[in-house]
């Protein structure tokens, strides 16, 4: 873990900000990234990328560079967060560890939530992620990179679960192994929906927590959407699933009290009628036959990477105790099993 200190200043200084005049904390609940907000005479946010999971931290960049280009031509109204280039005008600057770090304005007036407390909230931020698919609708998806090669391919992270129960060694994870065992026909769903063709490929963001949008200090609008490392080539499920996954329910995958995980259909109901608002035409008959699929299907993509990691020896999420990635992929196979039982289809 990095603390804010002193090894920032060659990084800061590269991008032309000089430290002393600024206090810098770290801030944000991510699993992945480092990421510090800097007050002073500006104010900005900046990151250390995760070079182990974005290998190819460049890929990013010029996904980014893409979109905020083709978004400046056609809805130049839109603001579409980039980041700040380096005195030598570049997107990122390496440290001698090899991290890459990038530096982003902070939007004056802005907060990020945790939570879904209201409907209205969940309808807004749906409508903020629909309408960047929307505007991307256009977009040639060849010239984009996957950042993380097959990143939401329900196969793949089966195979890695599986992978991973050969070298389990405890058992206080077989009743979530059972579980993960017991949802497997969705993959066979997933493997449907692919192989039919049914879900054009498309620009999507990739990471549609609630925390990913910036609301307006003032009046609770929505400013735009953050944490755009993962917008690449994809399926509209991949959004609105993860949208299901972290807005229907009060709490958070960390939360350890299962009868706490519950659905809030109102917050459902607001955040598809908010997507939809933005992507209702966009979408093709066969796509909105699979709206049911998307929550269940993120859902349980999320139980089988947190207990592969757990299984594996948490290689992959930043963890503050051992069963952190146990607990995780518990609360998620609960959740699972409420939004089943609440979505029909
Ligand atoms: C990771 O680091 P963060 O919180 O932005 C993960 C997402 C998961 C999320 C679960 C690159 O995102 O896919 O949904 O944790 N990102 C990556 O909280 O693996
Ligand atoms: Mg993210």
């Amino acid at each position: 873990m990095v603390a804010p200190g002193v090894h920032m200043s060659p990084i800061l200084k590269l991008f032309g900000v000089m430290p002393s005049n600024y206090i810098i904390e770290r801030i944000g609940s991510g699993h992945i990234h480092q990421t510090f907000r800097l007050t002073g005479k500006n104010n900005f946010v900046l990151q250390r990328v995760n070079k182990d999971v974005f290998k190819e931290p460049d890929a990013i960049a010029s996904n980014i560079r893409i979109a905020s280009e083709f978004l400046r031509i056609h809805f130049p109204e839109y603001s579409f967060l980039t980041c700040i280039q380096s005195a030598s005008g570049k997107d990122m600057e390496y440290d001698a560890e090899g991290y890459p770090w990038r530096l982003f304005p902070f939007t004056p007036n802005t907060v990020t939530m945790d939570y879904v407390s209201t409907p209205q909230q969940a309808y807004g931020a749906a409508a903020e992620f629909g309408r960047l698919t929307r505007y991307l609708d256009r977009v040639e998806v060849g010239r984009f990179k996957e950042t993380i090669p097959r990143f939401h391919d329900l196969v793949l992270r089966q195979q890695q679960f599986e992978e991973a129960l050969k070298v389990r060694g405890n058992s206080a994870a077989e009743a979530c192994i059972t579980a993960c065992k017991r949802a497997y026909p969705l993959v066979g769903t997933y493997k449907q929906l692919i192989a039919g063709r049914s879900l054009r490929l498309r620009i999507v963001h990739n990471d549609t927590k609630i925390n990913n949008v910036l609301f307006d200090k003032t009046t609770g609008e929505t400013a735009g959407v953050i944490d755009l490392d993962t917008l690449m080539p994809g399926y509209f499920i991949y959004d609105l699933g993860d949208m299901v996954r972290t807005f229907v329910c009060p709490v958070s995958e960390e939360e350890k009290d299962l009868s706490k995980i519950i659905f809030r259909k109102d917050v459902y109901d607001a955040l598809l009628a908010g997507y939809l608002s933005e992507m209702n035409d966009v979408l093709s008959p066969a796509e909105r036959s699979a709206i049911p699929f998307a929550g269940k299907m993120m859902t349980y993509i999320m139980a089988l990477r947190f207990l592969a990691d757990y299984l594996r020896g948490n290689t992959y999420y930043h963890i503050t105790y051992p069963e952190q990635n146990l607990v995780r992929a518990a609360n998620q196979l609960r959740l699972l099993e409420v939004i089943s039982e609440n979505i029909p289809g």
